[in-house]
């Protein structure tokens, strides 16, 4: 069962997909966030990275649909993703693959490369594909930088994720790394 805070975030994390503001997930969202990504980091319309990042939203998409929508008219309510998340976060090795993969990949948009990690005006453009404003960044991104590097290195930044998704804790900076929730 789904704790008040984790429902909480999730309902964040769903309005940040849901790219239309009609209270539902439809392909369409995710197609739009794929344009918007490839757009803040200038890759053309038939760069192989924009192309990967295509082909992996559209599988990211199936795979929510064909498990999340359960009254099957192709689109995600609130409800149905809830329940999915509730499934899923239930079993590791689901986590591993519809979750933490799907993070790791929008991560690796905003990599820095040689650093392997994220810093704040990254993080903030991160946000602003998927409609959060670049305000926040500021106030979150030191709060979640806790080695006070500048740069959230990739095993931190999955850390962050688990505890986004998981904890119950609701002083944790995690649960604010995507914005106000
Ligand atoms: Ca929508
Ligand atoms: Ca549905």
């Amino acid at each position: 069962m789904l704790t008040e805070l984790q429902t909480r975030k999730l309902t964040k994390l769903f309005s940040m997909y849901d790219e239309c503001c009609n209270g539902y997930l439809c392909k369409k969202d995710f197609e739009k966030i794929v344009k918007k990504l490839a757009g803040i980091r200038n890759w053309g319309l038939r760069s192989p990275r924009y192309l990967a990042l295509m082909n992996q939203l559209d599988r990211d998409w199936k795979e929510l649909n064909k498990i999340a929508d359960t009254d099957h008219d192709q689109q995600v309510s609130i409800n149905e993703w809830l329940h999915y998340y509730d499934v899923v976060l239930s079993d590791p090795q689901k986590y591993e693959q519809q979750v933490k993969m799907v993070m790791e990949m929008t991560f690796d948009v905003f990599n820095l490369g040689e650093e392997d990690g994220l810093n704040q005006q990254n993080w903030g453009l991160l946000l602003s594909a998927y409609h959060v404003s670049p305000v926040y960044v500021p106030l979150i991104f030191p709060t979640l930088d806790t080695a006070k590097s500048g740069i959230i290195k990739r095993d931190q930044m999955l850390q962050l994720i688990r505890d986004f998704f998981y904890s119950d804790e609701p002083d944790i900076p995690a649960n604010s790394m995507f914005g106000p929730y």
